[in-house]
């Protein structure tokens, strides 16, 4: 399973140009911009399962880090600032790690 499987080519090409420059990460709008945000439950969880890439069952910071390393491999690290925020956002009980029920309620907020 890769993201083009889940999600359009170009919509993925979209979502990486808007965050090229350094620090302009926004899930909200890379989430709407890529597509995921229209995606069904099982879609988007099948996008989480390749964001886990060690299948841990949770994206842990060095994997958040590498986020948009999952759409393009030539795409930029996110920041440490980008990567905190990130996490924060969809972290919402602590534990310092995004399950897969955090992720499908920060894909649909946004
Ligand atoms: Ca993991």
């Amino acid at each position: 399973m890769s993201m083009t499987d889940i999600l359009c080519a170009k919509d993925i090409e979209a979502a990486l140009a808007s965050v090229k420059a350094a620090e302009s990460f926004n899930y909200k709008t890379f989430f709407a911009k890529c597509g995921l945000s229209n995606k069904s439950p099982e879609q988007v969880k099948q996008v989480f399962a390749i964001l886990d890439q060690d299948k841990s069952d949770f994206i842990e910071h060095d994997e958040l880090m590498l986020f948009l390393k999952n759409f393009c491999s030539s795409a930029r690290s996110l920041s440490d600032a980008e990567t905190k925020a990130f996490l924060c956002a969809g972290d919402s009980d602590g534990d310092g790690k995004i399950g897969v029920e955090e992720f499908l309620a920060l894909v649909r907020s946004s």
